[in-house]
């Protein structure tokens, strides 16, 4: 079998999304998510101009060494622009994979270790209030673990909280929005937040926080000290964390299980982390940690050292993203949590997909391969805008962290 075709499809329906679609000589086709949120030209580029003219002719079979041919062959390693770009390569060799043996890909990773994903959904609002109305919605709905979020009394646009009860997106402006911090105001706000929802939920609800890497090691340890007594499952992102070593100063001083990786591309960005056991859950994707082959290399050096997966599944990762990721949270030891923002209506029509939610569960389609394809007339429908995450500054103007 030879890779005959592979073309790059960029689509906003609603929201940007940049996908791969690879054919054979024998008319298996398979897909692969490339979208870099606010960066997605850059990735479409490097696919179009770098990547494919190296596939036509390949054999689709040969995951791995066209995986090792992408990224040593490259010359200038890692990098989320090149990890994204031989991701969605990987993926789609896998779908194709699958599609050929006539399995879904999870029974090529060693078959299923559990019964269903645990996902978490996002509660998040304007006011305490809100945000246990929206805790309570997705208890009822199932949810076994929550993220909650709200904004911080005294800022105005705090990131991660959606205005009004629309679903929240996290590039929202054709240009970077801007928006205030202060980690005074937010330190003193999250725990009385987690007191009110553990008082009014009771124990057994999963509840995480992100952070999105807006403290210092020392103030996020202050933060998981404060957080202990509401049992958080993790406290996500509490810092930058390109500084690995700065991991160990927040573990010394507390209890709280913490969550990192959504910005990492590589195993070597996670490699302090995970070896010294300075964190509890790994949330790299799918997307952005080079595909399947990639992030199951992550996950086996972090099953060895006591680090569970909680992959990143915000709505700009597509559904293709998240049929891959179902497929490994299924068959690895030592998956923990899944991210689930479901995507609108428009983006769902445009990536017809086999997964579905029950009881607090995703579970990955049966289709042979991912189960998941892209419907490319209704992708032409909605073409490219662009769209930025917002940045964040102290009160005095200055470029905050991110
Ligand atoms: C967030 C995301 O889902 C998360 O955990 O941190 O909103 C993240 O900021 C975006 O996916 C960035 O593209
Ligand atoms: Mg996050």
């Amino acid at each position: 079998m030879r890779i005959t075709d592979a073309r790059v499809i960029v689509t906003c329906p609603g929201r940007n999304f940049v996908t791969l679609k690879i054919e054979t000589d024998e008319g298996v086709t398979g897909v692969g998510d490339a979208t870099l949120n606010g960066r997605e030209l850059a990735v479409a580029a490097y696919l179009t101009e770098h990547v494919v003219p190296l596939l036509i002719g390949r054999d689709p079979a040969r995951i791995e060494d066209t995986w090792q041919y992408l990224y040593k062959g490259a010359y200038w390693r890692r990098g989320p622009v090149t990890m994204s770009a031989i991701a969605a390569v990987d993926t789609a060799l896998w779908d194709i994979k699958g599609k050929v043996a006539g399995l879904p890909v999870y029974q090529l990773l060693g078959g299923r270790s559990r019964e269903g994903v645990t996902v978490y959904g996002h509660a998040n609002g304007e006011t305490a209030d809100d945000v246990l109305e929206e805790v309570a919605r997705h208890r009822d709905q199932g949810f076994r673990a929550v993220r909650v979020q709200a904004a911080v009394p005294g800022l105005t646009g705090t990131y991660g909280v959606s205005k009004g009860k629309l679903p929240y997106e996290p590039a929202d402006a054709a240009l970077p929005g801007e928006s205030a911090w202060s980690t005074e105001r937010y330190l003193n706000f999250v725990p009385e937040l987690f007191a009110r929802v553990r008082a009014e939920f009771g124990p057994d609800l999963k509840l995480l926080h992100d952070v999105h890497h807006r403290l210092t090691p020392i103030e996020a340890a202050r933060l998981g000290l404060a957080l202990e007594p509401y049992a958080l499952t993790w406290l996500e992102d509490p810092v930058p964390a390109e500084l690995q070593e700065g991991f160990r100063l927040i573990r010394n001083h507390t209890r709280t299980p913490i969550a990192v990786g959504e910005v990492f591309n590589s195993i070597w960005d996670c490699q302090t982390l995970i070896g010294e056991q300075l964190i509890d859950y790994i949330r790299a994707s799918v997307v952005h940690a080079g595909g399947i082959t990639h992030l199951r290399r992550i996950f086996d050096f972090a099953a060895l050292h006591h680090v569970r997966s909680g992959s990143h599944g915000a709505t700009d990762l597509s559904p293709i993203c998240m049929s891959a990721a179902l497929q490994l949270d299924v068959s690895i030891p030592n998956f923990g949590l899944q991210e689930y923002m479901p995507h609108t209506p428009e983006t769902d029509a445009v990536f017809p997909h086999g997964y579905r939610f029950e009881d607090g569960y995703l579970h990955p389609s049966e289709e042979p391969g991912l189960g998941v394809d892209v419907d490319e007339e209704l992708a032409a429908a909605y073409p490219y805008r662009p769209a930025y995450l917002p940045v964040a500054r102290l009160e005095d103007g200055t470029l905050h962290s991110w």
